[in-house]
Parts: structure tokens; C-alpha cells; sequence
């Protein structure tokens, strides 16, 4: 099953929904999984602000290029330099070199933003999206607080303008006694203050494959999820293997559906943004893909 909005990565095609009725209230904050401080990614600032009343058309989304990867084909992210850009990180800064090497000024809005920055720890824990702001000279602010020690990833998602559609990553180290975090098992419900949000369906590599999103609080489904930047749910997928990374978003419908398709297979931590009463919050799960994979497209 293919959408029609963009797909970013290698042919991932999510379809999501959320039913009900879409409030356009402003988004107040994020709040991470935890076991991460609830103040490290509010404290953002930058992701927390500017939100709520730019609502874009959620449909017909210029997110990502629709175009089909080779088989084979590295997916995004697992590169900090890709089609003449490169992802240069600073003291406190980073900025976008261009094929001229020069830092690039002008980029396409995508989802309200000109530019996605998102980490993640290498072991797949502490998840962050966040959203820096740019000078007039290229220069992005960093507005990651990284507070566990570890090595993460992260991830600028981008377009300049008049350019491909981009995903670079880079390693950023905090020192400090790490004790990675073991998903070693699919885990498809996640609760974040008092939402339970649950994933089902199966992942084969290779092919369009059906997840159903149900959000539950108090014992009854969320059925007002609302917009955030532009989109009613944004999934980050990642390759536990190596964090390639995929970057999805829903479209209309009457049920929560994703039709994700993941290059290989094996074991994908995914990240669920989703807005309700004004509040963005990340669900996260652990899916391995299901069996027969690698060894055809299923069908
Ligand atoms: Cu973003």
C-alpha cells in the first residue's frame, strides 16, 4: 500500500490517523520518555515555541522525496555528508555546508520547520526532537541538552532550497559512566503521563506492512489528538542496528493505520510525536520484524 505524501526514506510509508476532531491550540512543550528528566527537552525552548498557529495543510505534504530507493540503497542518516552537504558540528553550533562549501542559508520549510534536528543514544533511549534556530549566516543553535552519558546520534532533517531532500547524522559524546539500555524485547505499548499508546501490527522488510496506533487514557481511546507541525502523529523510525533512520508521517482516516515498509530486516526502535490538550509527547516502542523476511518481499 503506497500514500500519496512523501516518503522519506527508502519507500517507508506511514499512513496514521487519528480521529476526531482537530484542535489548533498552541503547543505548549514536549516531554520525553523517560527515564529522561521531564525538563530536558521543554527546556528546549526552541521546540516548545512557534507551534501552534502555523498549522500547515497535513495533506499533500512536501516531506521527503517520493521517489523509490534502489534496493540495496544506504538508507538516510548514516552519513554526515550526502549529495555535496554536509552536517558541521561547532562549539554550541553547527551549520549545513553546501556542495560550494559554504554554509547554506536557505532552507525549505518541511512540517513548519526548516530544519528537524532529532538524537537519539546509541543503545535507542533518550530520544529528542527539537527544532534549532538559524542566523542570517548559517549558523544553527544547538538546542539539545544531553544530559546522560553516552554516545548519541544525531540527525539534521532537512531541504535546502533547490536541493534534495536530506538526512545527515553525526556522533555527539557526553562523558560520563554509560549504562546502555537493552531493548532486546518488542515492546508495543508505551505509557507517558497517563497515555497508553499502543502499537500493532507486523514489520516485514521488504514490504507495506499495516500498524494500527491506539492512544488510551483513562481507560478510553484519545480520539482528539491534535495537529503538530502540521501533521497528526510524526513517527521516527530507527535501525537498532545502526540508527538508519526513516521519518514518516500520517494522513487522513478514520483509524490510527501506519503502512510502514522498513529496508531489512530485524529490530527498529520507532518514536511516536503526538499532540493532545496542547502537549507533544513521544511514545516509543521496540518492533522486530516479523518472519519470513530477507529472504524476499514477501509478496
Ligand atoms: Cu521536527
Amino acid at each position: 500500500m503506497r500514500t500519496g505524501y512523501g516518503v522519506a526514506a527508502y519507500g517507508l510509508a506511514l499512513a496514521a490517523v487519528f480521529g476526531g476532531t482537530w484542535a489548533a491550540g498552541a503547543a505548549t512543550g514536549t516531554t520525553p520518555p523517560p527515564p529522561e528528566p521531564a525538563t530536558a527537552h521543554t527546556g528546549d525552548g526552541t521546540d516548545a515555541a512557534g507551534h501552534g498557529n502555523t498549522h500547515g495543510n497535513t495533506q499533500g505534504n512536501t516531506h521527503g522525496d517520493t521517489g523509490e530507493k534502489a534496493p540495496g540503497a544506504v538508507p538516510p542518516g548514516l552519513s554526515v555528508s550526502d549529495s555535496g552537504y554536509t552536517l558541521v558540528t561547532g562549539d554550541r553550533s553547527f551549520r549545513i555546508t553546501g556542495p560550494d562549501g559554504k554554509p547554506v542559508t536557505r532552507f525549505a520549510v518541511e512540517h513548519e520547520k526548516r530544519l528537524h534536528l532529532v538524537a537519539v543514544r546509541r543503545d535507542g533511549s533518550g530520544f529528542r526532537h527539537v527544532h534549532p534556530e538559524m542566523a542570517a549566516d548559517g549558523t544553527w543553535s544547538w538546542p539539545l541538552r544531553l544530559t546522560e552519558p553516552g554516545s548519541y546520534r544525531v540527525f539534521a532533517d532537512f531541504r535546502p532550497e533547490g536541493g534534495p531532500k536530506l538526512t545527515l547524522g553525526t556522533d555527539v559524546q557526553v562523558a560520563g559512566d554509560y549504562q546502555p539500555k537493552r531493548y532486546d524485547h518488542d515492546s508495543r505499548t508505551f505509557t507517558v503521563d497517563g497515555y497508553e499508546v499502543t502499537l500493532d501490527g507486523t514489520l516485514t522488510a521488504g514490504a507495506a506492512s499495516a500498524v494500527a496506533v491506539t492512544v488510551v487514557k483513562d481507560g478510553r481511546p484519545v480520539t482528539d489528538l491534535q495537529p503538530y507541525l502540521g501533521a497528526r502523529g510524526h513517527l521516527v523510525a530507527l535501525r537498532a542496528a545502526d540508527l538508519a533512520y526513516l521519518h514518516v508521517h500520517p494522513e487522513d482516516g478514520e483509524r490510527v493505520r501506519f503502512a510502514v515498509e522498513v529496508p531489512t530486516a530485524g529490530t527498529y526502535r520507532l518514536f511516536l510525536d503526538f499532540r493532545h490538550n496542547g502537549v507533544v509527547r513521544t511514545a516509543e516502542f521496540t518492533i522486530t520484524t516479523g518472519e519470513g523476511d530477507g529472504h524476499d518481499h514477501g509478496n
